[in-house]
């Protein structure tokens, strides 16, 4: 039977380093207002929406690094934000740069977490896949310095009871790769929320930056489909800080279809209202582990135990 809910991507335009925090939220505050009026219960954020994306520029000073960094969440200037989306009764998913004091060392992280209405954190998220570069490369029109600037995620994909579903997480790079959404997909996931800030111009591969809204969608479509679970992809773009960024945002069913897109690269709310049963027809049939998944059918596995497959 349905298990309706109407989801929003909050996709964000450019934030300008000078852009206080302040003001960020403020930013984020009308979106979900304008998502809550169209009905949304859940409304996600980019990844590292609170700032710029400081990983495209070069920084040597400690003190600079961490002023990138939420010491606590929610924090100050972001605990408008949740007494905002407890006022309004709505959910919300939100990517930021985490700096982790709990142990013997200090640990920095790209981070995202689901907050319920009530305020309270569901679940956190730290971005598994790294990409780019840890040293510094002039040559290049800039930098991706996630490699330098964060530590590898130490929670592993988690899953959560939430909404009426199962909902995970995946940040930016992570939803290239198959494994992100397979082991949430073991954990029969209905929904999976991914901010992400994707340059439209990769340095190292040039020839790739026709292909970078195609390989965007692909992706999490793919991940969608081969799962069974609703993904919600939600962009930071535009020219920050010289680096043009794809937009794209888009909520995408089980089935693998597109149903919501965003049209423009600035602050924008697409919204769709999604049955996370809509899945279980996958899940029962095309994608039924049990009928279908038999390693015994696989060459390798016969090659290495000699068994015939029957
Ligand atoms: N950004 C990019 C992403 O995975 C990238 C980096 C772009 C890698 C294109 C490979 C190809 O979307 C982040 N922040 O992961």
């Amino acid at each position: 039977m349905p298990r309706p809910i109407t989801l929003a991507a909050a996709q964000m335009g450019p934030v300008s380093r000078q852009e206080s925090r302040t003001a960020v939220v403020r930013r984020m505050i009308e979106l979900m207002r304008q998502a809550a009026a169209m009905g949304a219960q859940v409304v996600a954020y980019p990844e590292a929406c609170l700032t710029a994306f400081f990983p495209h520029w070069w920084i040597e000073d400690e003190a600079e690094v961490d002023s990138w960094f939420e010491r606590e969440m929610p924090s100050p200037a972001t605990q408008p934000l949740f007494d905002e989306a407890r006022r309004l009764g709505v959910g919300f998913h939100l990517g930021y740069c985490e700096l982790d004091t709990s142990g013997d060392r200090k640990r920095r992280f790209n981070s995202s977490i689901l907050v319920a209405a009530d305020g309270s954190i569901i679940g956190k998220y730290r971005k598994i896949h790294l990409p780019g570069h840890a040293d510094h490369r002039p040559q290049t029109p800039f930098q991706n310095l996630e490699k330098r600037f964060f530590d590898i995620g130490d929670l592993g994909f988690g899953a959560w009871r939430a909404w009426g579903g199962v909902a995970g997480m995946l940040i930016c790079n992570d939803r290239r790769w198959p494994e992100a959404y397979r082991v949430l997909g073991l954990q029969a996931v209905d929904m999976i929320f991914c901010g992400y800030n994707t340059p439209v111009h990769h340095p190292a591969a040039p020839d790739h930056d026709r292909l970078g809204q195609f390989h965007n969608e692909l992706c999490m479509q793919s991940g969608a489909y081969q799962n069974s679970t609703w993904v919600v992809g939600i962009a930071k773009a535009g020219v920050e800080e010289g680096v043009d960024m794809i937009a794209g945002s888009c909520i995408i069913a089980p089935n693998g279809e597109i149903v919501a897109r965003s049209t423009g690269n600035a602050d924008e709310v697409i919204v769709a209202r999604c049955d996370l049963d809509l899945g279980a027809s996958y899940r029962e049939t095309t994608f039924n582990f049990a009928l279908h998944r038999r390693t015994e059918h696989y060459g390798m596995l016969v090659e290495r135990t000699g068994r015939q497959a029957p």
